[in-house]
């Protein structure tokens, strides 16, 4: 039986679980539920990343001790997955008496093999992060992602010795072109360890952070977080002789974001081999969701929590949305528009339809139980969905041993295509009315069931709750395989009861901001000509910048073509300056020239809004700036 040990990152108490960590965690479960339902011996860790200074930083802000903060939000990240419907096997604490105990035994490991030794350190450091920046890494003297200037920090340190390590990884990783995927991570990888590698700084003085553990050898100081928090893959399986260990470190896999590539593929393996342990057989990277083109942030609002969506349709509709839409690997954009396209689209015509359509026939026209097909009556078309049904799990299998999501589900959805039009084309109420042809509907009926029992199946690790409903429709006990994915299993007799509902259409949205146009004041109408007068014209945005003193506002320069010209624009909360440059917008070219703090705009940027949620307009094709809006 192979053995499956899959983990996804241990979040930050310092924030509550949002979409980000829901997809990463979601994407783990529907894999570890397929290699479950492959037969697998599986376990699958999620959990809470507890120490260091960010953290402790947030429970002085909160009034709470830090222990107390991570209490509330840690059970908030178990409950979040609870809620989900995540099957995870265990959830590791960082700050358990459990992974403390382990992070000190390797690090004395370490220490007793000469692999620590106490150093000076100077260097660029950034409080968000919680770690140096070199030099090279450094923008415009802030960190690259805080945007907030670097502190120059100085002192004695224990480090562990990683620069020694650093030919063994490139060779490591050459060996192995599979172990960081998708490729380019590697391959970014392989370009940093061009340059020589630093030994990694370990420790941090208790006298500037408290809230961490304490170097088994020394404790004056506390682990660094991220040699900490790395450690949990390992010391939630127990010590490191134990039997449960040895059973599933030599399997590991980690799954992660693009934001946290260097810690994994760098500190972790050179800290396992110093470690005598394992290496990680491999480490997949997802990409990250911007919100309706933006960047998710607490300031800019939009910050998405999944109740938003699962407690009105549900946690499929949910999970269904973030692993169909993300082409695993790559960034991907969520916006309510697109859900909703997708949960009308897919799950309520295509899946739920089909399910309720099937197993009303069969309730209707063979009295709730599955007839025995006949073996001469429409052999061709029965063959065909035979056939559909097999590429659709052998194109599952590729693409799930790929951790391609998406093609796993759009092969599904073929299927779930190719049976519906199979109930359109042979009309089995038609067959219905003609008794001489009784076999030929029994035999339909069969084969619509069958599709039915296979989805049930083949669905489990996407949507878990709809094909529990549909196999308990279908009168199918116990726990599903995928081996039983084999055309003609489905009993003759067995009874069929309705499925309805399963994915009620979403109607158009009565309330929120589209009903306040109907209530507002109608808008009085303007006529063609007097449209006409206003002169929309696409723009270049040449150059960004701030306008100084003012929050809201951005000074962009902007190429019409024949000239350029200023215009401010009270984006500045929405959009990083560097963010538009290059961008084509839509400008009302020939309005009055106005003073904004002092800066003189000929003409105006044209952007929606919806709440918190900003975007400015662009035109979906390649047009020259200057090109008139009509
Ligand atoms: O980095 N899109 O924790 P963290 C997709 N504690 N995924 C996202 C995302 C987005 N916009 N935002 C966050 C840490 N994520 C450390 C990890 S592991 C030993 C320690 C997901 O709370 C993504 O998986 O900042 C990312 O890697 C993770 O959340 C970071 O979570």
């Amino acid at each position: 039986m192979p053995t499956f040990y899959l983990t996804t990152p241990i979040y930050y108490v310092n924030a509550r679980p949002h979409l980000g960590h829901a997809y990463t965690t979601i994407a783990a479960d529907a894999m570890v539920r397929y290699r479950r339902l492959a037969g697998d011996d599986v376990r699958f860790l999620t959990g809470t990343d507890e120490h260091g200074d960010n953290i402790a930083r947030a429970a002085t802000a909160a009034g709470v001790s830090p222990q107390a903060y991570a209490d509330e939000i840690s059970a908030t990240f178990r409950e979040m997955w609870k809620s989900l419907g995540i099957s995870n096997d265990d959830f590791i604490r960082t700050t358990e008496a459990r992974h403390k105990k382990i992070v000190r035994e390797v690090l004395q490991k370490l220490w007793d093999a000469g692999e620590i030794y106490l150093g000076t350190y100077g260097g660029h450091y950034c409080f968000g992060c919680e770690r140096f920046y070199t030099e090279k890494e450094i923008v415009d003297g802030k960190c690259p992602d805080h945007q907030r200037p670097l502190e120059w920090i100085e002192e004695q340190n224990y480090f562990f010795k990683m620069s020694k390590y650093q030919d063994w990884l490139i060779g490591y990783i050459k060996d192995r072109p599979d172990l960081i995927q998708p490729g380019r991570y590697r391959n970014e990888i392989l370009g940093f360890l061009r340059d020589p590698l630093q030994d990694l700084s370990i420790s941090r003085p208790r006298t500037r952070l408290e809230w961490g553990i304490p170097l088994p050898f020394d404790d004056k100081y506390v682990t660094y977080v991220w040699f900490d928090a790395l450690i949990n893959y390992v010391s939630a399986l127990g010590d490191l002789d134990s039997e449960r260990t040895r059973r599933y470190w030599p399997h590991v896999r980690h799954m992660i974001g693009k934001d946290i590539v260097k810690p994994h593929a760098i500190y972790w393996p050179c800290m396992l081999k110093a470690a005598g342990l394992d290496v990680f057989r491999e480490l997949r990277v997802t990409g990250y969701w911007t919100i309706e083109g933006q960047k998710m942030s607490k300031s800019l609002g939009n910050v998405v929590e999944p109740p938003a969506y699962t407690s009105k349709y549900g946690n499929d509709a949910f999970r269904y949305f973030l692993l169909r839409e993300m082409v695993f690997g790559l960034d991907a954009d969520f916006s309510d528009a697109a859900f909703r396209t997708r949960f009308n689209a897919d799950l309520a015509n295509d899946l739920g339809n089909l399910v309720s359509r099937v197993t009303t026939l069969i309730v209707n026209l063979a009295g709730g139980k599955v007839p025995a097909p006949d073996a001469v009556a429409r052999p061709d078309d029965v063959s065909g969905l035979k056939a559909a049904s097999e590429r659709a799990a052998a194109e599952t299998d590729r693409a799930m041993a790929d951790f391609a999501f998406h093609r796993a589900l759009a092969a599904i959805w073929e299927f779930i295509g190719a049976v519906n039009r199979y109930v359109d084309t042979t009309q089995p109420w038609a067959l219905a009315k003609q008794p001489e042809r009784r076999a030929e509907l029994d035999t339909v009926l069969y084969a619509l069931g069958e599709s039915l029992r296979v989805l049930g199946v083949l669905l489990v690790p996407f949507v878990p709750e709809a094909a529990t409903r549909i196999r308990e429709g279908l009168g199918q006990p116990g726990a599903p395989r995928l081996s039983e994915v084999v055309w003609g299993r489905l009993a003759p007799g067995t009874p069929v009861a309705k499925i309805a509902g399963l994915f009620p259409r979403i109607e158009e949205k009565k309330e929120g901001p589209a009903a306040s146009a109907t209530t507002a004041p109608e808008p009085s109408h303007v006529s063609i000509a007097d449209f006409r007068k206003v002169d929309l014209r696409v723009a270049e945005v040449i150059a960004a910048e701030p306008v100084p003193k003012s929050k809201k506002l951005l000074k962009l320069t902007v190429s019409l073509g024949a000239e350029q010209r200023t215009i401010v624009a009270g984006i500045a909360e929405h959009y990083a300056p560097a963010d538009l440059v290059g961008k084509k917008v839509v400008v009302v070219a020939n309005l009055e020239p106005a003073k904004l703090m002092g800066v003189e705009s000929k003409g105006m940027l044209l952007a929606g809004s919806a709440g918190p949620v900003l975007g400015v307009l662009s035109p979906d094709r390649e047009l020259p700036p200057g090109a008139k809006v009509s």
